[in-house]
């Protein structure tokens, strides 16, 4: 794996491990700007999207430790019709906390119904199921990407009983994509991973260009439903219905198995990977759609988390956190070419981008191409000075 630091001169090296000996409780208590806190997309002039609801993040506060993105769940962008839908989605007077420092589970937690992450324009998503089983046994678990999939809306979307908009999938109006370039953070799971569009760095440590980040899961083999992924055989009773034209393979979540190694994510749909805002690597979710960019499993978040889950977040009564950690608000913008967070853009963050120089992806590939060039240098020089 890269270290940034590593490249660095020798008396660099000695002058910031100093600076840190110093400074140790400093910086622990820092409201540090870290890629939670300047991803979002934030309402910044009274916006509204659907029925007049305030669009986008209405209010970003940060504290030391969390990330706390308030909003309608109502994105800027034009959202439904939603066919054969009944609801209609509402202000869901969101306020999500997210972690500015998560961790790997030891013991990984599923990934529960309804709000599982949130967008970066405040909207949360779900995972791949839709609350139903076969016969109601939950053993054989409906995907919402089959039986939901002609009530979603031309980004992706739909709204759930009490006015919940959501997508289950890589929703396609939050941010544009490109094979030629590293995807953007489209929002953050609730173990506080951060979550990519369909694009990455070939490599883990950032070289090797842009490439699209595979799913590990493919459909099983089977064209009874009498066993389960893990090969557990069901007594009779467990059966689900035979794979058919009414039940095809992928209509069910227990369709899939996971094969490590299959492609780059694992069975969290996840990746310990350089990307451009954390250029010492991060773990990490990608987007999973095929190579002819149709959505695949498990579409976003695995059944599993990667990380620890952030409580307060999630099932019923969820996403109304109230902070007690004396947050502040953030009211600065993303700033790409400001490599090392200090909120300008001059000389230290030039020398990182030169020592990075045509050494592939990181922090120094602002325009996320794969490489840093000539290219990244021209939009730091535009970007010199403070920070918007
Ligand atoms: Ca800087
Ligand atoms: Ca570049």
């Amino acid at each position: 794996m890269r270290n940034t630091n590593s490249r660095l001169l020798p008396a660099a090296q000695v002058a910031l491990g100093s600076l840190a000996a110093l400074l140790p409780l400093a910086a622990a208590q820092a409201q540090s700007i870290t890629p939670a806190v300047t991803a979002w997309i934030k309402n910044t002039g009274g916006q509204t999207g659907y029925n007049g609801l305030p669009a986008n993040v209405t209010l970003l506060r940060h504290s030391a430790n969390f990330v706390y993105p308030s909003s309608a769940g109502i994105p800027l962008y034009s959202i439904g019709p939603w066919p054969g839908n009944p609801n209609t989605p509402a202000n869901q007077s969101w306020v999500f906390k997210i972690t500015k420092t998560p961790v790997v589970a030891t013991t990984p937690t599923a990934t529960p119904l309804g709000v599982i992450g949130v967008l970066i324009n405040g909207v949360p998503f779900f995972n791949a199921l839709d609350a139903m089983s076969y016969n109601n046994l939950n053993i054989w678990h409906r995907n919402a990407m089959y039986w939901e999939a002609t009530s979603f809306d031309a980004c992706k979307g739909h709204p759930a009983p009490g006015g919940v908009y959501h997508p289950h999938q890589f929703p396609a109006c939050v941010a544009a994509t490109s094979a030629q370039q590293h995807s953007a953070i489209i929002g953050f799971a609730f173990d506080g991973f951060p979550i990519y569009g369909p694009y990455g760095y070939a490599n883990a440590d950032g070289t090797g260009g842009i490439a699209r980040m595979r799913t590990s899961y493919r459909t099983r083999a089977i064209t009874q439903r009498t066993t389960l992924p893990d090969g557990t055989q069901l007594s009779a009773n467990q059966y689900g219905p035979a794979v058919s034209a009414t039940y095809p393979l992928g209509s069910f979540v227990e369709d899939y198995e996971y094969v490590a190694g299959l492609g780059e994510l694992d069975a969290a749909n996840a990746r310990f990977c350089v990307t451009p805002e954390y250029p010492n690597g991060t773990w990490c979710y990608f987007s999973t759609v095929s190579a002819k960019g149709a959505t695949e499993y498990p579409y976003l978040v695995g059944p599993r988390y990667k990380g620890v889950l952030v409580t307060g977040n999630t099932g019923p009564g969820g996403g109304h956190v109230s902070p007690t950690d004396a947050p502040v608000t953030f009211t600065g913008s993303a700033c790409a070419a400001d490599i090392n967070r200090d909120r300008t853009v001059d000389g230290g963050d030039l020398a990182t981008l030169l020592t990075e120089w045509a050494g592939g992806g990181g922090a120094g590939d602002i325009d996320r191409d794969g490489d840093v060039t000539g290219g990244d240098l021209a939009i730091m020089l535009s970007a010199w000075g403070t920070c918007p």
